[in-house]
């Protein structure tokens, strides 16, 4: 029996030295060197082509090298009943909150502008933002740690989800009808849902016109929740008064996309929380000795849920 990787925009040998770092690893191989497909049943996936899921007849575990799946459950011939695991890691979750105080801190101390400034050599001071207001949507895993960082850091904190949550000095909001009142008195709105049939497009002219006006973007969940023309029109129109996009429907972003050269967009190309090679490492094996013993898996992935 063997593992196989099959990695796009990420190091597959990386992922091998980490898996074989442990004694009980079985056999690894990289994707397209499988040998013979009966051996494979288990598949560590990363952005995998569609249809490259359905030549294992033994397959028995699909383990999401991240934590978001929509890559895994969109491939229409993903095969049928094949569980499926995803990356949890509080290495995952406080790298999120990290970066997503990072991100408004550098917006509200203006530490971009400043370096803009000085490539002009110019002396110049600003005020700092005052509005510390946040709306997370998305209080999952990475969502709920952000959210707490920031009240941590005090900020006033409203979260968004489809269940009602309970986190200390966080406001749920929650379900569909409530979307746009969890935004509408926000100076930032992050995006940390998953992207499913429900949540593609959310961040759309629609909910643009609820939030306040000026207010700051921050996309870290996937480029398919924003409608990126809305925001260009946004952006121009000075609903919103700037973005920071981690993640794109394409990556890497078009050398030609118009959010690179646009000055109120702040691009990071998807760095946001990446995965932890030797964590990840150690939870699958662990979910594949699991598997090996009959006993529950960790983190599976509802499918009917789509996240
Ligand atoms: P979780 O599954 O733990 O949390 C998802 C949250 O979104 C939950 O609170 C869930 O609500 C909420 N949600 C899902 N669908 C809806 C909906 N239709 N309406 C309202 N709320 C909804 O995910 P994680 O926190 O682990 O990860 C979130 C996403 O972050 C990943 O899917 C991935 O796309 C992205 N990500 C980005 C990274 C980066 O580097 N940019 C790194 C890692 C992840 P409820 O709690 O009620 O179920
Ligand atoms: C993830 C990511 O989903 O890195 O883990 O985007």
């Amino acid at each position: 029996m063997a593992i196989l990787i099959i990695l796009n925009q990420a190091d597959p040998y990386l992922l091998e030295k980490n898996l074989k770092s442990h004694p009980d690893c079985p056999e690894v191989r990289i994707y397209p060197d499988v040998g013979n497909p009966d051996d494979i049943d288990c598949v560590i996936v990363w952005k995998h082509q569609d249809g490259v899921l359905n030549d294992y007849p033994n397959l028995k575990l699909i383990a999401s090298y991240g934590a978001g799946v929509e890559n895994i459950l969109s491939d229409p011939s993903l095969p049928a009943g094949v569980p499926i695991t995803r990356f949890v890691d509080n290495t995952l979750s406080d790298q999120m909150a990290e970066f997503v105080l990072g991100a408004i801190l550098n917006h509200r101390l203006h530490l971009t502008r400043y370096r803009e400034f000085q490539a002009a050599s110019r002396w110049y001071c600003l005020d700092f933002i005052k509005g510390r207001t946040v709306t997370i949507l998305g209080l999952g895993e990475l969502g709920s740690a952000t959210a707490r960082l920031l009240t941590q850091n005090g900020y006033e904190v409203n979260g968004w989800s489809r269940s009602e949550k309970n986190i200390d000095g966080v406001k749920s909001y929650f379900g569909e009808e409530q979307l746009k009142r969890s935004v509408n008195e926000a100076d930032y709105v992050v995006c940390l849902l998953p992207l499913t049939p429900s949540t593609k497009h959310i961040l759309n002219n629609d909910l643009f016109d609820a939030m306040k006006k000026g207010s700051y973007l921050i996309n870290v969940g996937r480029g398919d929740h924003l409608a990126e023309n809305d925001l260009l029109d946004a952006l121009h129109h000075e609903t919103l008064s700037g973005a920071l996009l981690d993640v794109f429907s394409t990556e890497p972003l078009p050398q030609d996309h118009p959010f690179w050269r646009h000055p109120k967009i702040h691009i990071t190309p998807h760095i946001s929380s990446p995965t932890d090679k030797a964590q990840v490492a150690r939870q699958i094996l662990d979910n594949y000795a699991r598997l090996m013993s009959g006993k529950p898996l960790l983190n599976q992935v509802d499918p009917k849920r789509a996240y």
